[in-house]
């Protein structure tokens, strides 16, 4: 937390909240009946996580404001759904071998994306697998039917769309999406971790000349499903 603007060092707010992410995905739209339903693999033997299994965890609701890498932020949104850790402790950790030790946890999504987190960042207290936004059921444009919202990183951490979650004893087991550099391990937001090898102040340089452009692409997508 540092500049004017309340915001973390680096990010700009912007009036609204766009559907955004990398350009190869825009395409995507959630089957208006998609499943709630999470596929658990990786090192252990599959098994899935059904919408029943799901509600009967506690329902939470967190506020929190939204950090893309590329430096824009949208600020005061309420998310609500279920704890990430209360879905590993009560869903996944009686399923799977208790001496099972992971590195890293990495989420899949409906439109392929992908994304990973080690245990300390995604069991978190605030990491939540949402399926409300506002108080409404998550629209395809953020992440229908269920999302993970991590808002300590940054937005490329909040895989829209889950629907696969894989445990891995070695951290080398997952590939990472997107080039390297641009996939921090971590990406806290409060250490501008914006990417791996350049450092976060000057990827803000790189990164924000493609907002504009990318929203626009997202945009155009969405037209297209709409008519
Ligand atoms: N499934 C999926 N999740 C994704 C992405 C994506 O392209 N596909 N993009 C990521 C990036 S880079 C950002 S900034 C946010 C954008 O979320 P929004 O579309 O709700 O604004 O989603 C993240 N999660
Ligand atoms: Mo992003």
């Amino acid at each position: 937390m540092s500049d004017k603007n309340h915001l973390p060092t680096g990010q700009q707010a912007r009036p609204d909240f766009p559907r955004f992410g990398v350009n190869s995905f825009a395409n995507f739209e959630a089957p208006a009946a998609a499943p709630h339903t999470l596929l658990v693999a990786g090192d252990v033997e599959p098994f899935s996580i059904s919408q029943e299994d799901l509600t009967r965890l506690e329902r939470i609701e967190i506020a929190a404001d939204f950090h893309c890498v590329t430096t824009w932020s949208y600020c005061g949104l309420r998310w609500s759904g279920f704890r990430f850790r209360e879905v590993f402790e009560q869903l996944i950790q009686p399923k799977i071998p208790s001496d099972l030790s992971i590195a890293l946890f990495a989420f899949s999504a409906l439109d392929k994306y992908r994304a990973s987190l080690p245990p300390e960042d995604a069991l978190a207290n605030d990491v939540l697998i949402a399926d409300t936004l506002n108080g409404e059921p998550l629209p395809s444009k953020h992440g229908a039917p269920l999302r993970l919202i991590t808002p300590a990183h940054y937005g490329y951490k909040n895989v829209k769309h889950l629907c696969r979650i894989q445990l891995w004893r070695d951290a080398r087991s997952y590939r990472p999406l997107i080039p390297k550099f641009m996939e921090h391990p971590r990406a806290r937001i409060a250490y501008e971790e914006r990417g791996r090898y350049f450092p976060g102040w000057l990827l803000r340089y790189v990164y924000r000349p493609l907002i504009n452009s990318t929203v626009r692409h997202f945009e155009r997508a969405s037209v297209n499903h709409a008519t």
